[in-house]
């Protein structure tokens, strides 16, 4: 998978794409993550990417020409799959979602800041508009990273457990049932009996009906 992400914040990338199972993923030759700086496609003479809204209004938009010029320049060089806006208004990512994108080879994923970009990019390059959620963030930066890492996790030889992802919370629309480790007593407090039987069939009756269990609990709607 290869991921172009668009942002004027490129140094806010440095930090998640060059740690733990996104770097390693990297280093495995299974991803590919190239960040560019909307800035550098800017074509006024003092690097603006932004400008203010017609019609007047607080909050500056980022304009079309830039973003036209490094979207058109990656699309010249191969073909994507799909091109991502993140924003507020888009459609809520849930793990069906990540799932159906994980199966993408090239994607980019474009980082709204400000106020948003010229409509019109939304209009015409645009494929897919992706929320994360119902709160607000100061740009689409933080959201790209979450969108990124959700897919990266599933690409096949990414997480050394094949079988993890497919445990995940949400992977069967139930919640991961709890889990412990050693000691099997710590303070009085036990691990139960069942996980330390040795009785495979039993303690993964015992895992689902924990994960419903935990599931109706925390979150009825996910079962309707
Ligand atoms: Cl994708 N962008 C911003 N700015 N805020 C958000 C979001 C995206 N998703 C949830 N909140």
């Amino acid at each position: 998978m290869r991921l172009d992400i668009i942002t004027c914040l490129p140094d806010l990338f440095d930090g998640p794409i060059n740690q733990s199972i996104v770097k390693r993923a990297q280093q495995k030759g299974l991803v590919e993550i190239y960040i560019h700086n909307l800035r550098d496609y800017s074509t006024n003479k003092h690097n603006n990417v932004d400008d203010y809204a017609f019609g007047g209004g607080a909050g500056m938009v980022l304009m079309i020409e830039p973003i036209d010029s490094c979207i058109s320049k990656l699309k010249s060089e191969r073909d994507y799959q799909e091109i991502v806006y993140l924003t507020p208004d888009g459609k809520t990512l849930n793990q069906g979602m990540a799932n159906g994108l994980s199966m993408n080879e090239n994607m980019i994923l474009l980082c709204g800041h400000y106020k948003g970009v010229d409509q019109r990019v939304r209009d015409h390059f645009i494929t897919r508009e992706i929320s994360i959620g119902d709160y607000v963030l100061s740009g689409g930066e933080l959201a790209a990273m979450v969108l990124a890492d959700s897919l990266i996790r599933l690409v096949p030889g990414v997480l050394n457990d094949e079988s993890s992802a497919l445990t995940d919370s949400f992977q069967d629309n139930l919640l991961a049932p709890p889990v412990y480790t050693r000691p099997a007593e710590y303070k009085g407090w036990k691990v139960p009996d069942i996980l330390t039987s040795g009785h495979e069939a039993k303690i993964e009756k015992w895992r689902h009906d924990e994960a419903v269990k935990r599931t109706e609990e925390r979150r009825p709607d996910l079962l309707k």
